[in-house]
């Protein structure tokens, strides 16, 4: 029987209660939730009681000094991102840290840097790749069905209202690339593998914003596959697929073609199939968010597995600096770049 884990979780806002209730999933699995922290303190003892945690911070230098941690979750906003992952480090706490890994490059070569010196367990909660649709393509492309795959487009356009549960969002000077792109580059590294080289668009198509809201990528990867990568909050199509990223992969056998409503259309020489990849609604999911939070589920127990296997999680801080570096190589092409950087 593997030894139970003492998880801290870190942040208590809009998105770790989705962490929190996975967490709590997981706890057959052998993990309990001991310990959470938040700079608000009413937002800390919320989550403490929601969730039945026995002991609740405001400062995670305290908790760490508490608590015998043998994981630690930090799902805050990514200004806070790099003295979280140093001061968990420093404590040799093993960590999961939310997507955008860091603010900029420099930040995520810093923690990637900070995790290897220190020989300890350091992944971006990186989710879309988890998604049940996401999983299932990657599978069908992996096991060679659709032959080499050679051309893929992935793409996450979407009108709903993000303000409301993310007002963050709108005041970001650099917004959707780190926001979404961060998840659309990382699926196309896992279609079609790493990438030689990259250009980028950007827009802003809705005023609200004050960072572009609209990305549109063109990749070619060093397999020779060529993909076209695409993030907007700015759509007004109707049906609107949010939170869906929408796939199609050609290879020189078939191709597999996403449609809203997670159906998956896989053509393999010549002929069709519809696939339903609907994940389930857990029960504390809602819709549309339900793809979403299943994710949250499947990447807390990949970090869970991979932890206890003592092997990096298939996002790992290194593996999440190949995708954050196709977010700065986007601002350049497309000439935006952080005034500091
Ligand atoms: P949020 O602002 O609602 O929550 C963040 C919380 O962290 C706040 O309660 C804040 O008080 C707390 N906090 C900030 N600094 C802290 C510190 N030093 N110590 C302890 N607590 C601190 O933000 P959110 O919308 O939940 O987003 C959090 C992260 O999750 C962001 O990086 C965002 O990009 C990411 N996110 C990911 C997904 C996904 O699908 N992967 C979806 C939404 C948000
Ligand atoms: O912020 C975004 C993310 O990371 O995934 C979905 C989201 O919350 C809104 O599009």
């Amino acid at each position: 029987m593997a030894e139970r884990i003492a998880l801290g979780m870190i942040g208590c806002g809009f998105f770790a209660q989705n962490h929190l209730h996975a967490w709590q999933d997981l706890k057959p699995e052998g993990v309990d939730i001991v310990a959470v922290c938040d700079v608000d303190a009413e937002r800390a003892r919320a989550a403490a009681e929601r969730f039945g945690v026995p002991r609740w911070y405001t400062d995670a230098a305290v908790m760490f000094r508490a608590e015998q941690l043998g994981l630690v979750d930090i799902a805050t906003q990514m200004q806070s991102h790099l003295p979280l992952v140093k001061l968990a480090l420093s404590h040799q706490v093993p960590t999961v840290i939310q997507k955008p890994f860091g603010q900029d490059i420099a930040e995520v070569r810093e923690m990637v840097a900070a995790a290897k010196a220190a020989n300890i367990f350091l992944a971006v909660h990186e989710n879309f790749r988890f998604q049940k649709p996401l999983r299932r393509i990657a599978e069908i492309v992996r096991s060679g069905a659709i032959g080499t795959p050679t051309w893929a487009r992935v793409s996450f356009r979407t009108g709903y209202d993000i303000y409301a549960g993310q007002p963050y969002l709108a005041e970001q000077q650099r917004f959707v690339l780190i926001d979404l792109g961060v998840h659309v580059l990382d699926v196309a590294r896992v279609l079609l593998g790493e990438v030689e080289h990259s250009t980028a668009e950007l827009q802003r198509r809705n005023p609200k914003a004050k960072g572009e809201d609209t990305a549109t990528m063109l990749l070619r990867h060093s397999s020779g596959g060529v993909s076209v990568v695409e993030c907007t909050y700015g759509s007004r199509r109707l049906p609107d697929s949010f939170p869906e990223t929408l796939i199609e992969v050609e290879g020189d056998k078939g191709a597999i073609v996403s449609r809203i409503g997670n159906k998956v259309e896989v053509t393999i020489n010549g002929r069709m199939e519809v696939l339903d990849e609907g994940p389930e609604v857990l029960p504390w999911a809602e819709r549309p968010w339900h793809v979403a939070q299943e994710s949250v589920l499947a990447t807390n127990r990949h970090m869970l597995e991979a932890l206890r296997a003592g092997r990096p999680a298939a996002t790992s801080a290194e593996d999440n600096l190949k995708t954050f570096a196709l977010v700065e190589a986007a601002y350049l092409a497309a000439g935006k770049v952080k005034p500091e950087a």
